[in-house]
């Protein structure tokens, strides 16, 4: 366990799982875990999203349709809903990140951190903005050009000096420009040594700093170097500190590599690797969507809500964050509504997993009785 927010105290620790484990025995490794005495918590969820969630409308072919809002109306907006913290890029904390000195870095975090606090808002994440600058044109970290590249890096270290500001440790790397348009104009080999050596320079430059890599599969590059969660587990495996390099999951990232978001959860949660989510919904293999939460797959959406209830996702302070967008033609009086339904959907799925009939189920599946547990999933979500 590592990281500022992760609690290990001698004879009680926070079960890797969730709940409270004792520790009754000692072990070559310290103390052993008690085989029988695990009480199970019930997680109370926390949420969150970011400035972005609050958009305008503007998509590749028209403009926005709704006016530009301050920062300072969307944290407002996020306090009125009850949100618990807001996410971040770190110009979305510091605008005009590149132009300001070091001091002003300073001076512009520390004054939004002390506008959180006075709204009891917390900073979930910090992720480097590496898509917009001329510099990233072609690729961040993964740049075929060297100056480009130490422009990415150097970038990175300054959002971690953001998220210090911020009192947040995590930054998350949404790896957007890394990856292709034509295969034949990167090398893959040597973009895999790219993203370590930049992770392992993060890492370098905070000792208690976490990463989350937010893997999605393409959009705005044809194909990206990190597509899904395999991938980012695996490359974390291979820097300076694999344990302070982890994941965050998008349900809809995970809709556009056509797997089940659900899955992908189970499996980071199988490395202790889950450490944020964007919970959002995705209507097939196209553009990436951000729908509100179980918008257009309500038992995809259940079953991402099981995933996390069965690996005690949150219980050790992690956030539900919802990457969710208005629909283009929202009027501005239901601007906000997006992130309200998407909460309101996950805290009525989380109803229905905790009901869900585990015993019934169980006996279906004993007897392989897929037709039975099938409908059985679908008249608990109706509502029988
Ligand atoms: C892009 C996406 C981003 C990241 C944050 O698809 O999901 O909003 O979550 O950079
Ligand atoms: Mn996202």
């Amino acid at each position: 366990m590592t990281g500022k927010g992760y609690s290990s105290l001698i004879g009680r620790s926070f079960f890797p799982y969730g709940g409270i484990r004792l520790f009754t025995r000692q072990g070559p490794g310290g103390f052993l875990p008690s085989q029988s005495i695990v009480i199970a918590m019930e997680t109370t969820y926390k949420f969150c999203f970011g400035p972005w969630n609050l958009s305008e409308g503007q998509d590749p072919y028209g403009p926005p349709t709704r006016p530009a809002q301050s920062f300072d109306w969307k944290l407002e907006q996020l306090k009125q809903l009850g949100f618990d913290a807001m996410m971040f890029h770190d110009d979305d904390a510091v605008p005009d990140i590149d132009s300001k000195s070091d001091a002003q870095l300073k001076a512009e975090s520390l004054e939004l951190k002390k506008k959180l606090d006075d709204g009891g808002i917390a900073a979930e994440i910090v992720a480097p903005r590496l898509w917009f600058d001329p510099r990233t044109i072609d690729g961040a970290y993964t740049s075929n050009d060297p100056q480009c590249r130490k422009y990415a890096i150097e970038r990175s270290l300054r959002c971690i000096d953001v998220a210090n500001h911020l009192d947040c440790d995590l930054i998350v790397l949404w790896l957007a420009r890394e990856g292709s348009y034509i295969r034949e104009s990167k090398d893959a080999r040597k973009c895999v040594d790219y993203l370590v050596e930049a992770i392992d320079r993060m890492l370098a430059h905070d000792d208690t700093i976490r990463i989350a890599i937010e893997p999605k599969p393409h959009e705005p590059m044809d194909r990206a170097s990190i597509p899904t969660i395999g991938p980012a587990i695996a490359l974390a495996s291979l820097t300076a500190d694999p344990r302070r390099v982890g994941a965050l999951i998008e349900s809809a990232h995970a809709l556009l590599a056509n797997l089940d978001p659900a899955d992908e959860i189970d499996f980071a949660c199988s490395f202790d690797k889950l450490w944020s989510i964007h919970l959002n919904d995705q209507n097939g293999l196209k553009f990436d969507q951000d729908k509100p939460f179980g918008s257009a797959n309500l038992r995809v959406a259940f079953n991402q809500v099981r995933a996390l209830e069965r690996n005690h996702y949150g219980s050790r302070g992690e956030f539900v964050a919802f990457d969710v967008h208005p629909f283009r033609p929202t009027k501005v009086e239901h601007w906000t509504a997006h992130l309200d339904n998407s909460r309101r959907t996950f805290l009525r799925l989380l109803e229905k997993a905790r009901s869900y009939p585990e015993a019934e189920a169980q006996k279906l599946i004993d007897e392989r009785n897929y037709a039975a547990l099938d409908q059985l999933v679908l008249e608990h979500l109706m509502g029988s």
